[in-house]
C-alpha cells in the first residue's frame, strides 16, 4: 500500500531543478549582506508582495517572531485571532523571547477578524496601567480556519483601524499564494495595507527551508539585527535562497492544482456518514473537518488513519485536518477517500 501523506504542505520535498539551483547557486556571507542569491530572493519577494525590501529567514515561526520584536517592547500587547498559529503552534515564543502579551478577539469562519473588535481592544501608550497595542496580526490564508481566504478589503477594514490608532499589521501569510491563487489577484492586492508580510518557501512552495519577511527598508533593517540576535543569521544561505528562487518561478501557479484536489476530497468526505464537512467553502488546500463522537476521537481516528498508510494532523479533540500538496494527485483523493470511509465503517461496526 503507498503511503498518502496529508499531514501537511510543509513534507513537500524539493523539486530536481531547485536541487541543480541550490548545487550551482553563487553564494557570499548574508549576515555582511553579501549573498547575492539570499540578496536577488529577498528583492523579489518584496516586488511581488509590493514592499520595499525582505529579509530571508530560517522558518514562518522565526519571521513572525522578528516581525513581534521589530514592533514591541517588553510589556506591550499584540492584537490577534484566537485561532492564529501565532498564538497556537509556535511554542509562545511572543511572550517568551518577545515580552508581548497577547491579546485575543474573535476569529470568525473565515479567518478574518471583525474590525470593531480589534478598535475596541486598541489600548493606547502612555497609561502606566496598560499594556499598550504595538503590533495587530492577520494570517491568510487561515490554517485554523481550514485554508479560508482573507479579501484586500477584509484585509484593509482592519488595517484602518489599526493605522488609525497608529499601530502596524502584520500579515502572517505563510500560505499568502495560495490565497492569491485562489482569489485569481496578485498577491500584492492581499499585502497592499498591511505593514509588513511573512510568508513560507518550505510549505506548498516545496522548498527545503526558509521564510522572507518584507516590510518596509526601516522596518527590515530593524528586523535583520533581531534576526541576528535569534541566531538566524546563516552565512551562505544562498544555498537555501535559490531553492526559494525556482519556487517563486514555478510553485506558484500550480497550487490551484491542490485547491482542486482539496475540493474533491472535502467533496468525497462529506459524504461519508459520521464527518462533517463543508465542502462549498473550502477554498485553498486545508480541509479541516469534524468526526461524530459517537465514531471516534480525533487521535484514535488519526491512528487507524495511519494503520490505512493515510497520515493526518488533527487540530482538535474531534477534528481533523488534511492538506493537499504537490506529491498528492487526484488518484492519491481517491485512494485517501476509499481508505477513510473503511477506517470510519470499522469504527462504526
Ligand atoms: N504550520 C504548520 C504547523 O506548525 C501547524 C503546518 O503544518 O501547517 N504561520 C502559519 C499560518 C503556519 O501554518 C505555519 C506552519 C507557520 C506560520 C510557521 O511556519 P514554520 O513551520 O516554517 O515555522
Amino acid at each position: 500500500m503507498v503511503l498518502i501523506d496529508l499531514r501537511s504542505d510543509t513534507v513537500t520535498k524539493p523539486t530536481d531543478e531547485m536541487r541543480r539551483a541550490m548545487a550551482e547557486a553563487e553564494v557570499g556571507d548574508d549576515v555582511y549582506g553579501e549573498d547575492p542569491s539570499v540578496n536577488e530572493l529577498q528583492e523579489r519577494a518584496a516586488a511581488m508582495l509590493g514592499k520595499e525590501a525582505g529579509l530571508m529567514t530560517a522558518s514562518g515561526t522565526m519571521s513572525n517572531l522578528i516581525a513581534t520584536m521589530s514592533y514591541c517592547s517588553r510589556g506591550d500587547e499584540i492584537i490577534m485571532g484566537d485561532q492564529a498559529h501565532m498564538f497556537w503552534n509556535e511554542s509562545g515564543g511572543q511572550a517568551a523571547l518577545a515580552g508581548a502579551q497577547t491579546r485575543l478577539v474573535p476569529n470568525d469562519a473565515r479567518g478574518g477578524i471583525n474590525p470593531e473588535d480589534v478598535a475596541r481592544s486598541i489600548r493606547p501608550k502612555g497609561n502606566p496601567h496598560f499594556a499598550a497595542t504595538t503590533m495587530v496580526c492577520l494570517e491568510n490564508t487561515h490554517n485554523r480556519c481550514s485554508g479560508m481566504v482573507m479579501t484586500p478589503s477584509e484585509t484593509k477594514a482592519v488595517c484602518d483601524v489599526a493605522h488609525q490608532a497608529g499601530v502596524p499589521v502584520h500579515l502572517d501569510g505563510a500560505r499568502i499564494f495560495n490565497a492569491a491563487v485562489a482569489l485569481e489577484v496578485p498577491a500584492e492586492e492581499l499585502t497592499r495595507d498591511v505593514d509588513d508580510v511573512s510568508f513560507c518557501l518550505s510549505k506548498a512552495l516545496s522548498c527545503p527551508v526558509g521564510s522572507v519577511l518584507v516590510g518596509s527598508k526601516d522596518f527590515i533593517k530593524e528586523a535583520h539585527r533581531w534576526r541576528k540576535m535569534v541566531g538566524g543569521g546563516m552565512r551562505q544561505a544562498g544555498i537555501l535562497a535559490a531553492a526559494g528562487l525556482v519556487a517563486l518561478e514555478t510553485m506558484v501557479d500550480r497550487l490551484a492544482e491542490d485547491h482542486q484536489n482539496a475540493r474533491r476530497l472535502a467533496a468525497g468526505l462529506a459524504n461519508i456518514d459520521g464527518l462533517a464537512v463543508d465542502a462549498d467553502s473550502i477554498q485553498t488546500n486545508i480541509v479541516i473537518f469534524d468526526i461524530d463522537e459517537k465514531v471516534a476521537t480525533a487521535t484514535d481516528f488519526m491512528k487507524a488513519m495511519a494503520n490505512a498508510e493515510v497520515l493526518v494532523s488533527y487540530p482538535g479533540e474531534h477534528s481533523v485536518r488534511m492538506v493537499t500538496h504537490r506529491h498528492i494527485s487526484a488518484d492519491d483523493v481517491e485512494e485517501a477517500l476509499s481508505r477513510t470511509s473503511r477506517v470510519v465503517r470499522e469504527f462504526r461496526a
